[in-house]
């Protein structure tokens, strides 16, 4: 709805005759009789296959994984630390499909963090910045999307060949890439708005203006002008900061090079899987419980080795598709 993950159209968007990514996750899972306590217990899996502590008996009592017959709850995916301890939760209208087994990953990450800094003081219990929160379970996701960890865990049977890997980067890019330029204008909005640059006759206007100029896209029709289009984004309505994922974006990629580099990778980057590497998930993990208690470049280092936010782990992790890309691309125009 908003364009901010266009994955799912890899159908009709990719080059005829190229090949799909080599199988169907959504139904995998779903032929393979999943459900929403599997999809999270699946999660679990990843989290404790790298060393880390399964999750409290709470966890399964208290989180709300489904969503109920009887009232109206808010679905939009989330993690929460209930007591600012052990009490974690997830609260998730989960549906068996490739986009929820992702996010079950993305919201157990959270939940992961918030134990793992659990021990610090009070102060210093939250991520290193609110960046980092979000690209915790969006790394452990990156290898979980693997064929090879999907075959591992019995999801899919077979691990497609290297002619798989061109279509699996152009999904994934159609996900990860076509992301970034959303990630940043909600908030650029946003902040056009607080500061009063952007007065509410011209809310939809600035909003639309912002749309077209980083994402290229334009309303299917004419606006009315009293639409507020922007309220229809979950954070913009609930007011959480969306700077955070655009940064997540970048740092996910970085722990994931800096992962697989660790654990002696050295095939392409789109088929590494740390899972079950108890050593990188000790590592990760002890740059988890630093919590709030340093810097965040600190915190960066002490998994990565680096010190800044750097998207060469992003162009790393897609240089077989931009090689690609641009032989495709050659004498074409770019832009919009
Ligand atoms: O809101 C989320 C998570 C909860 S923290 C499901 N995400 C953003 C969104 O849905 O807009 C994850 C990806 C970006
Ligand atoms: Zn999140």
């Amino acid at each position: 709805m908003w364009g901010q993950a266009w994955g799912n159209i890899y159908d009709i968007a990719a080059p005829q005759g190229l090949p799909g990514p080599g199988y169907d996750l959504t139904a995998s899972l779903q032929a393979k009789g999943y459900d929403a306590t599997r999809m999270m217990k699946t999660g679990e899996g990843f989290y404790t296959a790298m060393g880390m502590a399964p999750l409290p008996e709470t966890f399964w009592s208290r989180s709300m994984i489904t969503r109920p017959r009887d009232r109206e709850v808010v679905c939009h995916a989330s993690a929460w630390d209930v007591d600012n301890d052990q009490d974690v939760r997830v609260k998730m209208c989960t549906r068996v499909n490739a986009d929820d087994f992702y996010t079950v990953h993305h919201e157990l990450g959270h939940n992961v963090y918030q134990r793992a800094y659990a021990k610090q003081p009070f102060l210093f219990r939250g991520g290193a910045n609110d960046g980092f929160h979000e690209a915790i379970g969006d790394f452990v996701g990156l290898s979980a999307l693997t064929p090879t960890y999907l075959k591992q865990i019995g999801v899919i049977d077979t691990v497609p060949g290297p002619e798989a890997d061109i279509p699996y980067l152009l999904k994934m890019s159609m996900d990860k890439i076509a992301f970034l330029p959303f990630g940043l204008l909600v908030d650029k909005w946003r902040w056009q708005v607080f500061s009063g640059q952007v007065d509410p006759a011209h809310y939809n206007e600035a909003w639309w203006k912002l749309r077209t100029q980083y994402q290229g896209l334009t309303p299917p029709g004419p606006r009315p002008a009293d639409a507020f289009d922007p309220g229809a984004k979950f954070h913009v309505a609930d007011s959480t900061p969306y700077t955070r994922y655009f940064l997540a974006q970048v740092y996910q990629f970085q722990f994931y090079r800096a992962a697989c580099r660790q654990a002696g990778w050295t095939g392409p980057l789109n088929r590494c899987s740390v899972y079950g590497d108890k050593a990188v998930g000790q590592k990760f993990e002890a740059m988890m419980a630093m919590g709030q208690s340093k810097p965040w470049p600190e915190a960066l280092e002490a998994f990565t080795g680096e010190k800044d936010l750097d998207a060469s782990a992003i162009a790393d992790y897609f240089a077989p598709l931009n090689l690609w890309l641009t032989q495709q691309n050659k004498g074409q125009q770019c832009g919009w």
